[in-house]
């Protein structure tokens, strides 16, 4: 029986699902998909689905600690204060610094900024989103005068074309991704667009799609613009009366992409599948164009997110239904962020740093006299000041720094040579945490209480559903607290979220510029128990219910004079160029069943099943030349010096000349797999945003002479693995591992790495000779481990082994077929697994094909469940049918 249900929202990413959390007596936690918020109605990825398996306390932070000895909070504030305060009264405000993150609550982001940039009077508050969103942020300020998303989900729903540039949102926005192949279902004519390099999940879903050479976006949209208006398809009144700048726009577009067969060159495209695109979009009315990190990673982001922009406002299609350029933003709370000022060139609510009347509105809001004057240092020049020792303490909340930033050695060093380093996070060991001098155990999703904003500006409680463990707080409490101990006791007298958000909402309203949209105050003054009843709404919201109509549907924007602006464009090259040194183009990204730095989705063991380890994805054709073989591992190295392992994927997906590494794999999940290590520091000029999809690099094999992998209940104490990689299962850890150096003998190296001690129950097979080497070892008759050994990659796949583990004992029959690591004839091999929620296997799924006679992905679930719960899988599933169709 369910003791307690509760409504939040899905920690992950930017689409905000709703989810519903039901706690058994017995522990368990179901997590559904919430049926009546509106931005899933029900539905949930894989991710989402399996929140349940993330929220037990292995690898918890649960106490401060200092240097690594748990201390009380009061040691820990006054620890704190004192070295801030020292530091800012020898070098100033601005030698002290706080990164902070998008998946922080908006009311713990609305105190960490106050504090910074009103109290302790330096704008050095930066936070991940820089890496993130910060490339659209200033787009749609150029554009519309204010950070503004002009679109709704529904929008995708209504039109008759979507353009997907740069997003693969199959996996990476998969609720939106599962509405949008809904509303095809529902409506064929419905056009489907990608624009990506890579042909990817999402790309399989649609009706063309174009692979363009990496980072020629803008001249492929400049190309749209200059044919929009030769083919007279331009609103003349929309433009005239409610635009500024389309001259030079079209100007600029002309002088790039005025021949489309250049354009078709210049992108890597052929002239028809440019033209049809062309023709599409010109010729269907409600267009939505959604764009990510493939367009917003880039040393030009913030231009070719305006070159997608001007071809909207140039046929008017923006601020009606069914139509518009739509940012999907990444984290669950990018929006709040920005909303709140979380970046170091912003104010609250929307308001600049330097704009002296914003900053007097603020100062006088928060009744301060030491507001920060000017902009602070972007993510980027922070942790170089950090390097020079400009900045000297610095304190780092909800993100991890030594993984997700470019260059991230350089990253790691700074931190290790930074005087004062605090990190607030919930889990004990990540590769920024381990660097702390003050580590601070936060709350995280299920404990903590607040809101966040999704992609489409709407704004939703999470609640939580558990206690703090141990003395976690939540994050703003800790800002709050920590304060108030530095002396500012009146301006943070918070007890609890709820007033922070009050005092926030308050903000949006007070001395507000008419022309700006972020407008909360028909959610000021909410007793508490209004805050915690609060039903997902959309901003603008000026009375109890949101603002119904579409963004700027008034054809009025948030500039001075109301008028959008065009952005004249000049499209440029990503920054670093192929050489005979870096011959590739190293694009990053994500997988579908990870998120960034692994901390909560590598706990889950159906997560992890989906992609086991680092890799590198390359084109058959480039794999040949550089001899490199499918399975077997790759060095990668770059201009920055650094150099990672992960094993190679040939696959035609991949365009040749450029290569694809997952952002996920950090210190704690394998040897040396960090790719955000190889990414040269180039930014956007205007934005800060760093280029992740287009650095250079260059690839080689990576000889070893042994290959093996451990399954095993214990955590084995690795040498002589210049490879390595761990993933969680049920019950058990597997390792895969390879090495140049070989032990002396495997038989005595074994024992010693898993610990093996006389007398145990231990079976091997060792052939010296050839380097074969097997061993398991039982504990009270269970498997507790096997350790494969091989001189080639041709080692058992390890899916029926893994099986084994959800056994108390095994047959006669499974422990002599043990060490061949096959099952005895009568036993099914269920193959890879696809489908993370029902653990349907690749094989599995093939002979529904094959013997079941499934057609169709549809048909497939209907034989073995596969793809029936959260649909992430459907994509791969589609794939597998059509390769056993032929
Ligand atoms: N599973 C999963 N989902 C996530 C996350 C996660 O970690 N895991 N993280 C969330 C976050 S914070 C974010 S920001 C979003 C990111 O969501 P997305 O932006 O959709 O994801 P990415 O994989 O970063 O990159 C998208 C695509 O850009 C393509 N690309 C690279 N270069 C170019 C180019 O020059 N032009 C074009 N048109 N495309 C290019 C890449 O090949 C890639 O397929 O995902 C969110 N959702
Ligand atoms: N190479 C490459 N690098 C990239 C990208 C890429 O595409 N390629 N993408 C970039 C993008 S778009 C993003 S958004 C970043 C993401 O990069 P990060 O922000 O560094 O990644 P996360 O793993 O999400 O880090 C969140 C941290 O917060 C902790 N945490 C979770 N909940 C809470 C909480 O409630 N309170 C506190 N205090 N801590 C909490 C987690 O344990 C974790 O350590 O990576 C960027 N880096
Ligand atoms: S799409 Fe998946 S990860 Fe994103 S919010 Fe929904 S359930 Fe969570
Ligand atoms: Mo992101």
């Amino acid at each position: 029986m369910s003791i307690s249900s509760t409504k939040t929202t899905c920690p992950y990413c930017g689409v905000g699902c709703g989810v519903v959390v039901n706690m058994f007596d017995n522990g368990r936690v179901e997590v559904l998909g919430d049926p009546d918020h509106p931005s899933n109605y029900g539905r949930l990825c894989s991710k989402g689905s399996a929140l349940g398996e993330t929220v037990h306390l292995a690898e918890r932070l649960l106490y401060p600690e200092i240097h690594g000895e748990q201390v009380s909070w009061e040691q820990a504030y006054s620890e704190i204060a004192k070295k801030f305060s020292g530091i800012i009264k020898q070098y100033g405000p601005d030698a002290v610094a706080f990164y902070v993150s998008g998946q922080m609550l908006t009311e713990d982001y609305y105190v960490a900024n106050k504090l910074m940039k009103g109290f302790i009077g330096s704008a050095n508050i930066d936070t991940n989103s820089r890496l993130c969103m910060s490339s659209v942020v200033a787009a749609y300020k150029r554009a519309f005068g204010e950070d503004v998303v002009p679109c709704n989900y529904d929008d995708l729903e209504r039109a008759q074309l979507i353009v997907l540039a740069g997003s693969n949102t199959a996996w990476c926005h998969p609720v939106l991704y599962q509405r949008i192949v809904r509303s095809k279902e529902l409506n064929p004519d419905l056009k489907i667009i990608t624009i990506d390099p890579r042909r990817t999940q999402t790309s399989d879903v649609s009706d063309l799609h174009l692979p363009v050479r990496p980072g020629s976006d803008a001249i492929l949209f400049n190309g749209l613009l200059v044919w929009l208006q030769a083919a007279g398809e331009m609103d003349l009144h929309f433009v005239e009366t409610s635009t500024n700048g389309v001259q030079q726009a079209l100007e600029s577009a002309q002088q790039s992409s005025a021949d489309i067969n250049m354009v078709a060159q210049a992108c890597g495209l052929s002239v028809d599948d440019v033209l049809q695109f062309y023709h599409w979009f010109a010729r269907t009315e409600r267009v939505v164009t959604v764009f990510s990190q493939g367009i917003n990673m880039s040393s030009s982001g913030v231009d070719k997110i305006n070159s997608i922009i001007n071809c909207h406002l140039l046929t008017g299609r923006i601020g009606r239904k069914g139509m518009g350029p739509f940012s999907f933003t990444g984290q669950p709370n990018a929006m709040g962020g920005r909303e709140v000022g979380g970046l170091a060139n912003q104010l609250a609510a929307h308001m600049e740093i330097d704009n002296a009347v914003h900053r007097e509105i603020v100062a006088e809001f928060w009744q301060t006299s030491t507001l920060a004057s000017k902009a602070g240092f972007k993510a980027i020049d922070c942790f170089d000041e950090i390097e020079k020792k400009n900045i000297k303490a610095i304190w780092i909340m909800a993100t991890n720094p030594v993984v997700s930033m470019p260059d991230a050695n350089r990253v790691k060093a700074a931190l290790e040579n930074c005087e004062f380093v605090v990190v607030s996070d919930c889990v004990n060991n990540t590769d920024t945490v381990r660097l702390a001098d003050v580590r601070l155990p936060a709350t995280t999703w299920g404990e903590r209480d607040g809101t966040v904003t999704n992609s489409e500006r709407r704004i939703s409680r999470q609640r939580p559903f558990l206690s703090a463990p141990g003395l976690a707080k939540h994050d703003w409490q800790i800002i709050t607290e920590l304060a108030q101990f530095m002396g500012y006791k009146a301006a943070f007298p918070y007890r609890s979220a709820a007033e922070i958000f009050d005092e926030y909402v308050r903000l949006t309203a007070y001395k507000k510029d008419p022309h700006r949209q972020l407008d909360l105050s028909g959610l000021s003054d909410m007793s508490l128990s209004e805050y915690n009843a609060m039903q997902p709404v959309q901003w603008p919201v000026t009375g109890r219910q949101a603002d119904k109509l579409p963004m700027y549907s008034d054809g009025k924007f948030s500039t001075a004079d109301g008028r959008a602006r065009f952005i004249a464009i000049t499209p440029q090259s990503p920054a670093a160029t192929v050489s005979q040194q870096f011959p590739f183009i190293l694009n990053t990204g994500r997988v579908r069943d990870h998120w960034h730095t692994m901390t909560r989705t590598g706990m889950s063991p159906r997560l992890s099943a989906h992609d086991i380890e680092p890799f590198v994805e390359i084109h058959p054709e480039d794999a040949r030349r550089f001899e490199l073989v499918d399975g077997k591992l790759a060095q990668i190295s770059s201009e920055t010096g650094a150099e990672i392992f992960v094993r190679i994927r040939l696959t035609e997906r991949q365009q040749s000349g450029s290569l694809f590494v997952p952002m996920h794999w950090n210190l704690q999940f394998s040897a040396q797999a960090r790719v955000g290590s190889l990414i040269q520091t180039v930014v956007d000029p205007i934005s800060g945003q760093p280029e992740f999809k287009h650095a250079v690099a260059n690839i080689k094999a990576c000889d070893s002479s042994w290959y093996g992998f451990i399954i095993s209940r214990q955590k084995p104490v690795l040498k002589y693995s210049r490879y390595w990689a761990r993933s969680r299962g049920k019950g058990f850890w597997r390792y895969e591992i390879a090495g140049q150096e070989t032990p002396e003998n495997w038989a005595t190296h074994a024992r010693t790495l898993l610990n093996v001690e006389a007398g145990e129950e231990w079976a091997e097979f060792y052939d010296k000779a050839d380097g074969h080497y097997r061993a398991a070892r039982f504990v009270a008759g269970r498997l507790d481990s096997v350790i494969f050994i091989d001189s080639s990659i041709l080692l058992p796949p390890r899916d029926w082994l893994i099986s084994l583990f959800q056994k108390d004992s095994l047959s006669a029959k499974e422990r002599a077929a043990l060490l061949q690591g096959t099952p005895p004839a009568d036993v099914e091999d269920v193959g890879k697994i696809i489908c993370a929620c029902f653990n349907v296997g690749e094989k599995t799924i093939r002979k529904a094909v094959m013997e079941g006679g499934a057609k169709d992905t549809q048909a497939v679930g209907e034989l073995c469940q596969a793809g029936t719960n959260c649909g992430s899988c459907r994509p791969e599933i589609t794939e597998l049918v059509k390769q056993c169709v032929g």
